[in-house]
């Protein structure tokens, strides 16, 4: 901006109060967030941002003289409302305290000085010009000040109507705005959010009316503070009111027993909308009826923590004392949810009162949640699944999921589902969410209108989990956003028994959130309307703005961590303050006698009503069996247990389809222009398919996907840069390269359905999270059995940092909590020498975490093999295309779900070997190709023609190597080499687990005489080499077979390969020769 415009806009702003109170506004922001480093000020994105009109900025000559004409027009304006006005005049502000030297700017040589001594060092000029004098910088609009003229000159834009504009009244003005705008940054510093009131807070200088220059003389003074566009206090409408009033109303709104953090939103309209609901002119009130409910709803809550621990005193139940009110409360946000159309929420929450919700909130049925306590069901009959027994391994009561339709208030139906999560607290976020957003696409919900999300948190997890970041910042990725999600936290302001002190570095548990420009709402506990309304806020605000909102429910924990525990060994000072607090339910009873809303005997009445119902469940639970399986939710129905034995299915496809779907899938519509190799990559896919051989990865891929979508299920692949793929291979979005649209090919397969939806195939490019991006897709899986759900990592070894979700989800959900998935993990895998850690996916740990026992082979006649289903997952290391293909495709032709890890390839992608023909994809099992109709879980060596499971013996071959992955085709090449493709036979694993013992005991049959290596890339102590021996073994001796497995491979290692390129060749070649020579 050159100086002479900065100096037009200077004027202009200077000569208008709409700009002056802007500045004020900018000024009281920056005030509240000192020491914050980085923080936007908000006007100044308003400025920035919200351009008023798109006008061109007046030419030189007639802005100054339309700065002119304003000036004139505005002081006689203030003159004659001056002598008019017939309110006492204001009290005149002492020159001496007009430290902020810009309201009395008014000459332009004046503006100009000031200009030029912020050019020459800003920190010359008062603050406040250097602030507006920035703001100028960062680009305000000559349009912005011309429209603020005109709206002034023509009264469009509000003033101070019947007051004078001198420079006190507009100072004075100002400093009261400026308080105010304390009120709303800081004012949550001085609530009374503790219900132990330990909370020793120091006292918040800036909200002291005398740093603003306000005595009591000033208190019964009537000020107007209305400002242009501004919601709550500053708004236009409110009645000009005494000092005394406004201070008592936002120490009542802003000081109360809800602390609310919101300033930190950048977005001028949501301030706006919540200063409308909680800068009210009088405080919220509920009906006596609303009242009574909000009773009620407290005292199940406590009665029913009391009534668990009157009958199983000596169980760990996690109990909710202390922050009952959280039913109440969450009640209240089930309502409202529901009054606004959401027809599903989805629950995660820790172990905290998780009885509490499931009985209270979700509506449980009591004699479940109590046989429960008896040491937990045995489910011996399911609906429509006859003659299953599978019960799963189980897990303890409180991480159990359910899901219930429940009435709501008003005589609608609201479906709560909680999500059964494992003890690592914050694991489940991110499975909620990606559940919910599967609810929302099956039910073409994209908004988000009828299905909600919603996490509860203790304030330890809350603030020191990684998970919780990054579950908020998925919040807004188009591909993973679920409409917001409502964040409860139960702040009991202790951590098992570490205190926030010791466990977080900021002020409240949840500053997390504020970076995300989440409301966040603290709320005393003990207040149970209090904690109704913020919930009720906070629902609203998730339902008009579609982003997360958080309530803080300060709280504490009235026994120890867990009703066992002791917590004076720890918090003696805290529990001599909670031993002697009355309950939330206690105070409300008494608050609403007193103000004779009900009778003690209503109360009582009430208390006795709850006891006898809880006691009469009680009863029935003693001989209650539970029924049904709740895993087989309405569309899972049929699905097999992995005791049911679920048939094979073919996967290949008839030839003339595979070229339809193969044509489809490399249509690139004329008018967009691909990169120029993007361009080649679909030309020489189309060529593919023309000559029906040479079908590279990416291509095998497409055509499963393909295949998927057109046979009616969703496919949707997700992780870091999977759209075009880390190794450039897949180009599965592609890029204008005139217009940067966006083009994804596979959705041409299902283009003219339009009742599928345009994300029907979904490709997505993640944020930078392995932990929470896998929880998403392993949610998203959970949903509905019809999908191919795929997660992509980077490089294999990232999926370390989503080991909580491969451990505590993947590998063992479906035995704790019977539920499947049929997610699928690509972590690319392979030792090509890029070094330690992009290497190894440590297949070795999904291996070992594989239930299989290795001692023992089971049955594996086709008829009556049920060994898929009864193992945990599969992990697969594939070589050839068409293998992939009819991998992911039997991922869902078949009933049952399975979770699936493969050990992708890097250099296959590529490999001249690592092709296929079109006919390895087809239907027809007459070429006697290495593929055929279905996924192959061993391929025979490539001289083998025999699928026999007794095959031809051939006593003449000396070795049979048995090796997985890509490591075969060095070894093919070698042999090949060594001229010894008689004498040495290669099988490659394509599946490890779970182990195909037919296939491997057939190819020892058909080398009797064989030595039998196993040769791996990874160091002995890693990869799939005990994996395998033990089963060698096992074999061995049920083959009455002498000898042994020999190993060849890399030594065993700390690290998994070496850094060194000319290391890893001549390692390399040394597994290679020890297999071949
Ligand atoms: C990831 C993880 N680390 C540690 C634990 C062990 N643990 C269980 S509860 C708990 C304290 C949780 O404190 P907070 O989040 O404040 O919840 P509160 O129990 O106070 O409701 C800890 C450390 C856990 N379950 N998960
Ligand atoms: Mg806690």
């Amino acid at each position: 901006m050159t100086l002479a415009i900065a100096r037009r806009r200077l004027c202009a702003l200077a000569r208008h109060p709409r700009a002056l109170v802007a500045v004020a506004r900018d000024g009281a922001s920056r005030a509240s967030t000192v020491g914050t480093i980085g923080r936007d000020w908000p006007i100044e994105r308003e400025f920035a941002t919200k351009s008023v009109g798109s006008g061109a900025f007046p030419s030189l000559k007639r802005a100054r003289a339309t700065v002119e004409r304003s000036l004139a027009v505005q002081t006689a304006h203030a003159r004659e409302k001056a002598t008019m006005s017939s309110t006492a005049a204001p009290k005149p502000t002492p020159v001496r305290e007009m430290r902020d030297e810009f309201l009395n700017a008014t000459s332009a040589a004046y503006l100009e000085a000031m200009e030029d001594d912020f050019r020459r060092d800003p920190k010359s000029v008062p603050e406040s010009w250097a602030m507006l004098l920035r703001q100028m910088d960062s680009g305000v609009t000559g349009a912005e000040i011309s429209d603020m003229h005109n709206a002034a000159l023509t009264g469009t834009a509000p003033h101070a109507v019947g007051r004078p504009l001198d420079a006190q009244t507009i100072q004075e003005s100002m400093r009261l705005m400026l308080l105010i705008r304390a009120y709303q940054t800081s004012g949550h510093a001085a609530a009374r959010l503790d219900p132990l009131g330990l909370d020793k807070r120091e006292g918040i200088i800036y909200l002291e009316p005398a740093l603003y220059g306000f005595s009591e003389d000033d208190m019964d003074r009537e000020f107007f503070i209305g400002t242009w566009k501004m919601q709550g206090f500053l708004s236009e409408d409110r009645p000009v009111q005494s000092l005394r009033q406004i201070l008592t109303r936002l120490q009542d709104t802003y000081c109360g027993t809800i602390g609310y953090e919101y300033m930190h939103i950048q977005d001028r309209d949501q301030c706006n909308w919540l200063r409308s609901k909680i800068e009210t002119e009088r405080k919220k009130q509920y009906s006596t009826e609303r009242k009574r409910i909000i009773l009620d709803r407290l005292s199940w809550s406590e009665l029913f923590e009391n009534f668990l621990s009157n009958k199983y005193s000596a169980a760990k139940r996690f109990g909710l004392e202390g922050c009952e009110s959280l039913v109440p409360g969450f009640k209240e946000a089930i309502d409202k949810a529901a009054e606004m159309g959401v027809e599903n929420i989805t629950i995660g929450m820790p172990h905290r009162g998780r009885l509490n919700v499931l009985a209270n909130v979700v509506r449980k049925p009591l004699q479940t949640i109590f046989n429960e306590f008896k040491g937990g069901p045995k489910l011996v009959e399911e609906l429509g699944n006859a003659g299953s027994s599978y019960t799963g391994s189980g897990d303890v009561k409180y991480h159990l999921g359910t899901s219930f339709d429940r009435p709501t208030l008003r005589g609608g139906q609201i479906h709560l589902s909680v999500v059964a999560n494992p003890s690592h607290l914050e694991a489940v976020n991110t499975v909620v969410t990606g559940k919910t957003r599967a609810k929302q696409f099956y039910t073409k919900d994209p908004k988000g209108e009828r299905s909600m999300a919603v996490l509860l948190h203790g304030d330890g997890a809350f603030s020191g989990q990684g998970i919780v970041y990054e579950t908020l910042d998925m919040s807004k990725l188009p591909e993973y956003q679920v409409g917001g999600t409502l964040h409860i936290v139960v702040n009991n302001q202790v951590a098992f028994t570490t205190d926030p002190k010791y466990s977080r570095s900021s002020p409240y548990c949840t500053d997390v959130a504020k970076g995300m420009e989440v409301p966040i709402f603290h709320v005393n506990g003990d207040d149970v309307e209090a904690v109704a309304w913020v919930m009720e806020l906070a629902t609203e605000w998730r339902m008009k703005w579609k982003t997360d909102a958080v309530v803080d429910i300060v709280c504490y924990r009235k026994y120890g961590h867990n009703e066992i525990d002791e917590p004076m060994f720890t918090q003696p000072l805290m529990y001599k303050v909670i031993q002697k607090h009355p309950s939330a339910l206690t105070q409300y009873s008494n608050k609403l006698i007193d103000d004779g809303t009900v009778t003690p005997e209503e109360v009582m009445e009430m208390r006795n009503r709850i006891n006898s119902k809880m006691e009469e469940e009680f009863n029935s639970s003693k001989d209650y069996v539970p029924k049904q399986r709740d895993w087989l939710s309405s569309h899972w129905q049929g699905f097999k247990s992995p005791d049911q034995l679920s048939r094979i299915r073919d996967t290949g496809l008839p030839p003339e389809h595979l070229k339809n779907l193969g044509n489809l899938i490399t249509t690139i519509p004329a008018g967009f222009t691909p990169h120029r190799v993007v361009k080649r990559v679909y030309e020489a896919r189309r060529a593919m398919i023309d000559n029906g051989e040479g079908l590279d990865w990416a291509m095998g891929e497409a055509l499963a996907f393909a295949s998927l979508l057109d046979d009616g299920n969703h496919v949707r692949l997700s992780g870091q840069d999977v759209e075009r793929g880390t190794f450039s291979h897949r180009h599965a979005l592609l890029h204008d390269q005139i217009t940067g649209e966006r083009f994804i090919p596979l959705r041409n397969v299902y283009s003219g359905n339009m009742g599928r939806g345009r994300d029907f195939f979904t490709v997505c490019n993640s944020s930078l999270s392995e932990y929470g991006v896998l929880g998403f897709e392993l949610g998203y899986s959970l949903e509905h059995p019809n999908a191919l759900i795929l997660w992509e990592a980077q490089f294999g070894d990232f999926a370390n940092t989503a080991q909580v979700i491969i451990d505590q989800f993947i590998s063992s959900g479906e035995a704790k909590w019977l539920r499947q998935s049929g997610l699928v993990m690509l972590l690319p895998h392979g030792y090509d020498g890029q070094g330690p850690e992009h290497s190894s996916a440590r297949l070795e740990r999904f291996l070992q975490m594989t239930d299989e026992d290795p001692t023992r082979i089971p049955e594996m006649s086709m008829e009556k093999r049920t060994q898929l289903q009864e193992c945990n997952w599969q992990i697969c290391n594939v070589t050839t295309p068409a293998n992939y293909f009819h991998m992911l495709r039997r991922q869902v032709h078949r009933e049952f779900r399975k979770p699936l890890v493969v050990m992708s390839p890097k250099n296959l992608l590529r490999h001249p070997k690592a092709v296929s023909k079109l006919n390895e994809f087809d239907n027809s099992d007459e070429n006697d190709s290495l593929q055929g109709i279905r996924f192959k879980r061993l391929i025979m060596d490539k001289t083998s023609t025999s699928r026999s499971l007794d095959p031809p013996p051939q006593p003449e071959v000396d070795r049979v190597i048995f090796c997985s992955g890509k490591v075969y085709y060095d070894l093919d090449d070698a042999r090949d080499k060594a001229s010894k493709l008689d004498k040495v036979k290669i099988c490659r694993i394509e599946q490890l687990a779970p182990f195909p013992w037919d296939l491997v005991q057939r190819e020892l049959k058909r080398y009797p005489n064989a030595e039998v290596v196993w040769c791996q890339e990874e160091p002995m102590n890693m990869g799939a080499w005990t994996h395998v021996q033990a089963r060698m073994s096992t074999l061995f001796d049920h083959l009455e077979r002498p000898g042994r497995t020999r190993y060849a491979g890399r030594k065993p290692a700390a690290s998994p390969a070496t850094g060194y390129a000319a290391v890893h060749a001549q390692e390399q070649a040394q597994l290679v020769s020890e297999a071949i020579d």
